[in-house]
């Protein structure tokens, strides 16, 4: 389903956001969840820059698929060994990307399987609900959960998040490239 990709532009402030002129789908989610290498891996191909090392991704990046859509990979947040200062800077530009997308077309909403529902997604959730984006889950690194793991993960998501919808639930795993025809599908 997605034919062609290209880097569209790495935006480090909120006057280099380019016109909202196609469609337009949003990644966000904590740093280190594993958002560059789902988008990598939709893509089949690595344009956004992954590490081991959280809290790379500081710039909001607008990648052009299929010559129609934009998919933008926005700044991780969360991680824990930045400076205050440096965190504020991230979050004003997360927050400054949705202000100037009141019609956003989709948020994907990256959280890690393994681990409960955090705080910060949880204020990102809100977020989200105030702009009346719509959004859905995808529960990454599924290749470190049993079969049962996931199904637990999953249940636990929909019943956690089911007074913000509740939202549709996709497990992935960018690295067994799994679920990601499914994400793909429901994205388009
Ligand atoms: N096991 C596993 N590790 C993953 C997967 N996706 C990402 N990772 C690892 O998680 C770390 C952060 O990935 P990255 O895509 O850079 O996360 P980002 O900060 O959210 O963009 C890297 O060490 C990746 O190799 C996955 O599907 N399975
Ligand atoms: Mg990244």
């Amino acid at each position: 389903m997605i034919n062609s990709v290209s880097l569209y532009k790495t935006c480090y402030t909120e006057n280099q956001f380019p016109k909202k002129d196609r469609k337009e789908i949003a990644f966000a989610g904590r740093s280190n969840v594993g958002k560059s290498s789902l988008l990598n891996a939709m893509f089949n191909k690595k344009l956004a820059k992954t590490s081991s090392k959280p809290g790379k991704t500081q710039s909001v990046n607008f990648f052009l698929v299929n010559d129609s859509i934009y998919f933008v990979d926005l700044p991780g947040y969360g991680f824990a060994k930045v400076s205050k200062s440096e965190k504020e800077k991230w979050n004003r530009l997360i927050e400054d990307y949705f202000k100037n997308r009141p019609d956003l077309d989709l948020v994907v909403l990256l959280i890690d399987s393994r681990h409960p529902l955090q705080k910060n997604d949880q204020k990102m959730i809100e977020w989200i609900n105030y702009y009346e984006i719509p959004f859905i889950i995808a529960l990454t690194k599924t290749d470190k959960l049993s079969k049962n793991g996931i199904n637990k993960a999953i249940t636990y998501f929909k019943k956690t998040l089911k007074p913000v919808g509740p939202p549709a639930v996709f497990p992935v795993s960018s690295l067994k490239k799994e679920g990601l025809e499914d994400l793909t599908r429901v994205i388009f």
